[in-house]
């Protein structure tokens, strides 16, 4: 066992108590202050308490952290290139010493874990940017997170674990590294190759860990992460369902497929080294790294934050120290006349090879275009077809902004019946009077409640969009960052959003005067009105402005339609 476990990723240190113990540990934690793991941070506990971050022993405390950030190493000198932090709000840290216990539960106050409170420090985060992603450009989603996610006060200490983080899905996928290393001895495979990924696999990555085991001589982990992604990426439920279809093209017995809570945190270079340890603490001896792994793509200036080779050489530089050998992939392209896929710089010249980028399936998908056989394998692009139907098929939202009586309202309505004439999907419409009266009828016009006027429509707006079904909202919304959440919140459900600057100037609004609102606000009567004694901020993105001096409502929303079906939500 011990020559095993050698083998196997050397030591493993599980920070779970014995049932007793952790029943006593319950019990007194109901004295502890208390703390609900934020997502990232049920992540990170669950492979802290189940031993893949050994050989930490809890959340960092400030001198590793700093350590880690400068020289990615603890302060003992242990190799360990990421930060591993608790991060907390000042209100929670305020009632805290150094010295203290604490409960760390999850979203349902669960206790997963108490900790012994050694250190608690307000982090300098721009440094920590620098150091770790080495940019403090905020387009990178590791410093986004963060600069604006996490708290602004980090608590270390030892972890006494309770129960590991619950998960209903894919239970049959799910191990520890203990229990991995238990399967691997089970299986008898010595020598195994992990496959780290965040997206859904396609034949060329099929090929490339094949290729890989083959030439380690050893058997194949498909190892994907399912914590935390890069925002936008393909959603796990629909990945994993992916992954057992690929499953099925290795040939019998060699390869296994087991999920990595992991919240990643795209820092690249100092990532793949990291992902190499925990494939260690799995018990793999191989670990395939290729082309920008762990990259989060261009910044602000377009340019990647990482050379598309830099982790392959930083791991490199510390193969000595590092318990598992990297296996290093270069860039695949398909050869059509020899029906398989290479690495890029073993095509011989004049071979005619095949690529599509990325970018390009996405379209194709988006569009509801073919995929040809050799870039995957039917079951795979079924199932991404399911969850990412054509835009012709998903949900959309017409958000309308402009100021009261600028004629949202009628030009809505005639866009709603339009809609329905073409059928397909059905058609909520989210007017500004039917809002306040149904959703927000104890709010004001205080920018504060006007806030939350829009979020609601938002919410319910993307509820409606996510569902496949078609809303079109009409309110106000004189504020840009919260027409902006709204946005966000609406393309985040994977739908479609289409703004609409109703453009009536000021002085056309008040001549009309439909409701009287703009005399009683002149005389004081009304307070806050919009556009004479509150803001309206011009939308600065719109995908379309109308003037409705130019345009009847009729052709106001024909111009609208022929947009949504030039988008391709409409055919
Ligand atoms: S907001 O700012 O988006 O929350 O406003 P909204 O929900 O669209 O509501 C606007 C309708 O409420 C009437 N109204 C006012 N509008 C602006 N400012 C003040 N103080 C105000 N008080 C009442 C007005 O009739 C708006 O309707 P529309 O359809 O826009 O004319």
């Amino acid at each position: 066992m011990g020559a095993f476990k050698e083998a196997h990723g050397g030591a493993l240190k599980e920070l779970y108590l014995a049932p007793e113990a952790a029943e006593a540990e319950k019990a007194r934690a109901r004295d502890y202050a208390s703390w609900d793991l934020t997502a990232r941070q049920l992540c990170d506990i669950e492979l802290l308490l189940n031993g893949a971050f050994s050989p930490l022993e809890g959340f960092l405390g400030k001198a590793d952290a700093d350590s880690v950030i400068a020289d990615m190493r603890l302060q003992d000198g242990t190799l360990w290139p990421m930060p591993v932090t608790l991060d907390v709000s000042e209100a929670f840290a305020e009632g805290l010493k150094e010295g203290d216990a604490i409960a760390l539960r999850d979203a349902e106050g669960v206790l997963v874990a108490t900790m012994d409170v050694s250190d608690i420090w307000a982090p300098d985060k721009r440094a920590e940017a620098a150091g770790v992603f080495g940019t403090t450009d905020e387009t990178h989603p590791g410093v986004h997170y963060l600069l604006h996610e996490a708290g602004p006060v980090y608590l270390g200490g030892r972890l006494k674990g309770v129960e590991p983080p619950t998960h209903y899905d894919f239970k049959h996928l799910r191990h520890s590294p203990a229990q991995v290393r238990q399967l691997f001895q089970q299986w008898g495979w010595r020598r195994v190759v992990a496959f780290q990924t965040r997206n859904p696999m396609h034949r060329a990555h099929h090929d490339l860990t094949f290729r890989a085991a083959r030439e380690a001589e050893a058997n194949l982990l498909i190892h994907p992460v399912v914590g935390m992604t890069k925002p936008g990426d393909v959603d796990h439920f629909t990945r994993v369902r992916c992954y057992e279809h690929i499953l099925e093209q290795y040939p019998i017995q060699t390869t296994a497929l087991s999920l990595l809570p992991l919240a990643m945190r795209m820092a690249g270079p100092r990532e793949a080294l990291w992902h190499a340890i925990i494939r260690k603490n799995y018990g793999c001896t191989h670990f395939i790294v290729g082309r920008d792994h762990a990259g989060p793509g261009g910044g602000a200036d377009g340019e990647p934050f990482y050379g598309p080779y830099d982790a392959q050489e930083l791991i490199t530089a510390h193969a000595e120290e590092l318990d598992i050998t990297m296996v290093p992939f270069r860039h695949m392209v398909y050869v059509q006349d020899r029906a398989q896929f290479l690495p890029a710089d073993e095509v011989a010249e004049g071979e005619s090879v095949l690529t599509i980028s990325g970018t390009e399936f996405r379209r194709r998908l988006r569009e509801g275009l073919e995929i040809e056989d050799w870039f995957s394998y039917p079951a795979v692009i079924e199932e991404l077809r399911r969850s990412h139907p054509s835009l012709h098929l998903r949900g959309f939202t017409v958000f309308f902004t402009g100021l009261s009586g600028s004629g949202k309202s009628t030009i809505a309505n005639a866009l709603m019946v339009k809609l329905m004439e073409m059928g397909g999907r059905r058609v909520t419409l989210l007017d500004g009077d039917i809002v306040r009266k149904n959703l927000s009828s104890e709010l004001g016009f205080s920018k504060e409640h006007r806030d939350l006027n829009i979020l609601r429509i938002g919410f319910v707006a993307s509820e409606i969009a996510k569902h496949g079904g078609i809303s079109v909202c009409a309110p106000i919304a004189p504020y840009a960052s919260t027409r902006r959440k709204v946005r966000d919140m609406v393309e985040g459900s994977g739908a479609g959003f289409l703004e609409v600057y109703v453009s009536t100037p000021l002085e056309i609004c008040e001549e009309r005067d439909r409701k009287g609102l703009y005399a009683k606000a002149r005389a004081g009567l009304i307070k806050e009105f919009t556009g004479i004694s509150d803001p309206y901020e011009v939308p600065e993105r719109a995908e379309i402005t109308i003037d409705t001096q130019d345009l009847t409502p009729d052709l106001a929303a024909h111009k609208i339609i022929l947009t949504l079906e030039r988008m391709g939500y409409i055919r």
